[in-house]
């Protein structure tokens, strides 16, 4: 199971400010105005109450803490409960708490209470990821490598398919891959006989899962992945355009998709 830490989370911030650079510099828009490309929505101000959850493996140091960050910089207003789990719960509803964030090991939601809507960060990570990715001006064709099509990659990849790209599939669980070629229509990825891809979208909880010999000059990998899909060094020798972000570009997703 894919646990962030604390050491992910230090300086949420100027990570999250980095990305919004990335962002804007791959695609022409900033994190908020590709949310807008994706769900048509617009930060309202909403109230959102972040709920510590002690569950399973606990409370995440930094985890709460970076949340009230993010959801302060896209524009909201937000609390972290004092009391955690239930007790938390309600102390976010009775001090007016609009939205619910809270996560425990398996799921992280986004509850928007006044029109019911709901947001899980695996899928909308997924699609964010890869809207950016989709989005890349420098982009060389609509073909696109996915790399990891498990609860995060599948979503991702069937949004790349909905966008009309060509996706090339790849994951190391032959039964994940055998069910995105059914269901999605991706076509199998071979790393025995790779090619060059400009758009590179992978959602892994492993280092190195991107091979030199399918980075193309200045393609953009967009990976929410935890650690990074490939070394510094190959990112410098192919001046890779990357996108990634511990926790708040999913984050943004969930949110804007809820209003
Ligand atoms: P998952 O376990 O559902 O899917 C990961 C997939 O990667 C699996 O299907 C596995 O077979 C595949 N895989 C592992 N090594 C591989 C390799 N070398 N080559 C090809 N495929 C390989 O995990 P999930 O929930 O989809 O999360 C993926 C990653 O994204 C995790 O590291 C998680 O921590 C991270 N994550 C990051 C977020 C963010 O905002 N940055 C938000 C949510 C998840
Ligand atoms: O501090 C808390 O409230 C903890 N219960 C939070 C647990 C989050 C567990 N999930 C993860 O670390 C990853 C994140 C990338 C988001 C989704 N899964
Ligand atoms: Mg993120």
């Amino acid at each position: 199971m894919a646990l962030l830490t604390p050491e992910d989370l230090e300086n949420i911030k100027r990570q999250l400010q980095e990305a919004d650079s990335a962002v804007r510099r791959v695609t022409g828009l900033d994190i908020k105005g590709v949310c807008k490309a994706l769900y048509g929505t617009t930060s309202g101000f909403e109230t959102v109450g972040i709920v510590p959850v002690t569950s399973g493996n606990g409370i995440i140091g930094n985890f709460s803490a970076s949340l009230h960050a993010i959801v302060e910089y896209f524009g909201f207003d937000s609390f972290v409960t004092e009391l955690p789990d239930v007790s938390g719960y309600y102390e976010a509803v009775q001090n007016g708490a609009e939205i619910i964030l809270m996560a425990d090991d398996h799921t992280f939601l986004a509850h928007n209470l006044t029109n019911g809507k709901i947001a899980n960060n695996q899928p909308c990570t997924g699609m964010i990821y890869a809207e950016i990715a989709s989005l890349y001006t420098k982009a060389d064709s609509r073909d696109v490598l996915v790399v990891g099509l498990g609860k995060v990659g599948f979503p991702g990849a069937a949004h790349l398919v909905h966008k009309g790209f060509n996706v090339y599939g790849y994951d190391a669980d032959k039964n994940l891959l055998n069910k995105a070629i059914s269901k999605l229509g991706i076509t199998s990825f071979d790393p025995e006989t790779p090619r060059k891809f400009s758009i590179i979208f992978e959602a892994t909880p492993c280092a190195d899962t991107i091979p030199e010999a399918v980075l193309s000059e200045k393609c953009i990998i967009s990976t929410p992945g935890i650690p990074c899909a490939i070394s510094a060094e190959l990112q410098q020798k192919y001046d890779v355009e990357l996108v990634m972000e511990p926790l708040g570009i999913g984050t943004a997703s969930m949110l804007y998709s809820i209003l």
